[in-house]
């Protein structure tokens, strides 16, 4: 099992991408792991997440075509948040196309997410050609790819080889992919972040393929840096307690991890 035991701020000495360093400080700094995914459909129930819960986090996830009443502003307004309580948004956009339609795709369209995200994710199936397209539009922004290597849900197809394939991929583009959505870390390179959803107090799933891991075994067994929480926090009675609570427990395993 690869699983790294420096700390964020010594793995931030390594990132080619300024953005990833900036994420490793960031996280070591405000002392959380915890990515939020804000699953809502309205802009307000999500302004109001983000308000609510930006002091606990790293990153804010977004589905952005979920909104159902979005206006530019909503953007302007997350980002005005993160860079008020620091932290980073995160589309997970899940771009699978050829590299000049994704260009079109980050860039353009009603979103202009390469305008407001960060991050975001592309599947490495179609080839590199999607990371090229990518990077013409992120890197002068200074922005960051996330490349999925492993999901989350029952049955997916992302066997070991396409891990690896996935991996070599993103060897040759190391100053913007940042890392990788994956279940298992997937190299001893200390400057590549694993991000991994599915993520749940008391594991289990949903009925619609959703597979979760608790905190501890996504960072101590699996080798994850940023656990992503969504119904875990948002569907709780009080989902302030709820972020604590997994922050802590992030953050406590991440510490033990470091003293091993
Ligand atoms: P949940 O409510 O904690 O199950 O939400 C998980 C979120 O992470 C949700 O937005 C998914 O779209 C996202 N996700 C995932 O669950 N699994 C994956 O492999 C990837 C994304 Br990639």
């Amino acid at each position: 099992m690869i699983i790294s035991r420096h700390s964020y701020t010594e793995r931030a000495h390594y990132c080619l991408s300024p953005l990833a360093k900036n994420l490793f400080h960031l996280m070591a700094e405000k002392e959380t792991n915890l990515a939020l995914s804000a699953d809502v459909t309205s802009a307000q129930k999500l302004l109001d997440l983000a308000e609510l819960l930006a002091p606990e986090i790293c990153v804010l996830k977004t589905h952005i075509d979920i909104i159902e009443d979005f206006t530019p502003a909503l953007t302007q307004q997350l980002r005005k948040l993160a860079l008020k309580h620091r932290f980073m948004l995160f589309e997970d956009r899940k771009f699978a196309d050829i590299g000049n339609t994704v260009k079109h795709q980050y860039n353009g369209g009603i979103y202009h997410i390469a305008d407001w995200a960060d991050l975001v994710n592309a599947h490495s199936l179609p080839g590199p050609g999607i990371i090229s397209g990518l990077a013409e539009v992120g890197r002068k922004k200074n922005r960051g790819l996330i490349l999925l290597a492993e999901m989350s849900s029952a049955g997916h197809l992302m066997g070991p080889e396409y891990m690896q394939n996935t991996l070599k991929m993103a060897e040759q583009f190391s100053d913007f992919v940042i890392g990788f959505i994956t279940q298992h870390a997937l190299s001893r390179d200390p400057h590549w972040i694993n991000i991994t959803p599915g993520v749940k107090i008391g594991s289990g799933s949903d009925t619609l393929g959703q597979q979760y891991v608790t905190p501890e075994k996504a960072i101590l067994e699996n080798g994850s840096d940023i656990i992503i929480v969504g119904r875990g926090i948002i569907q709780a009675n009080d989902p302030l307690t709820e972020a604590r609570k997994y922050r802590q427990s992030g953050w406590d395993c991440y510490l033990k991890r470091c003293e091993k």
